[in-house]
């Protein structure tokens, strides 16, 4: 059995998403961030960085338990353990990691601190604004531009890099981003969207 503990953002997202693909049993234990569940010293315990998503699997390496958090690598997780979403092919398989990387290092990153600057802020930061505005809107040009001939991210297949992606660019009304300006993203968004798995996956927990 997987115990996940996550909330409902775009990093939590794709553990959901990825569980409802797979149709794996799983229980889903909400982590209110808003409220601060995140600091609690149960969810230390099981991520010491203090953010979700976090899962615990009964039935880990070796038929022991294992405790994972950093959501790429519960990805790839649960993506080795069930064989789906990450291509056995070598070149495929690095292609999907590669577009996983992107999202954890490029547009998780840059999109979190788009939406904490024209959201959160106690105040109107113009330079923060301009700064990660003008990177979101490269960075969709980014995705944009392999879109453009390719039907996915990575691998010519709807992969774990996808499900990384999707939750970032379901906030695109927080970035204030007008997904006509980028077809190729929203032709891909738009079969995503599409999903059954996906439309139950973004309601967990
Ligand atoms: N790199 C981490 C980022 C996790 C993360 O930033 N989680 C956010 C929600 S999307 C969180 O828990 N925020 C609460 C906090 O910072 O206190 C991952 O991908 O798992």
């Amino acid at each position: 059995m997987i115990d996940l503990y996550s909330w409902k953002t775009s990093n939590g997202r794709k553990l959901g998403i990825m569980l409802e693909e797979l149709g794996i049993p799983y229980k889903a234990h909400p982590i209110d961030i808003g409220a601060g569940d995140q600091f609690t010293p149960e969810f230390t315990q099981l991520n010491p960085n203090q953010k979700i998503p976090a899962m615990v699997d009964s039935d880990g390496p070796g038929g022991k338990p294992i405790t994972l958090f950093e959501s790429g690598a519960m990805l790839i997780y649960l993506a080795e353990k069930t064989g789906r979403f990450l291509p056995q092919d070598p070149r495929k398989r690095y292609e999907t990691i590669q577009w996983l990387m992107f999202q954890m290092g490029g547009i998780g990153p840059i999109f979190g601190q788009v939406h904490h600057f024209k959201r959160a802020a106690k105040e109107q930061v113009p330079y923060a604004l301009e700064r990660y505005g003008t990177e979101c809107r490269r960075l969709y040009g980014v995705l944009d531009g392999r879109l453009a001939d390719h039907p996915y991210l990575a691998a010519d297949e709807y992969t774990i890099a996808d499900i990384a992606t999707y939750p970032w660019v379901l906030r695109h009304p927080w970035q204030e981003v007008e997904l006509g300006d980028f077809p190729n993203v929203k032709r891909w968004f738009d079969e995503i969207s599409a999903r059954p798995a996906v439309q139950t996956g973004i309601e967990i927990p």
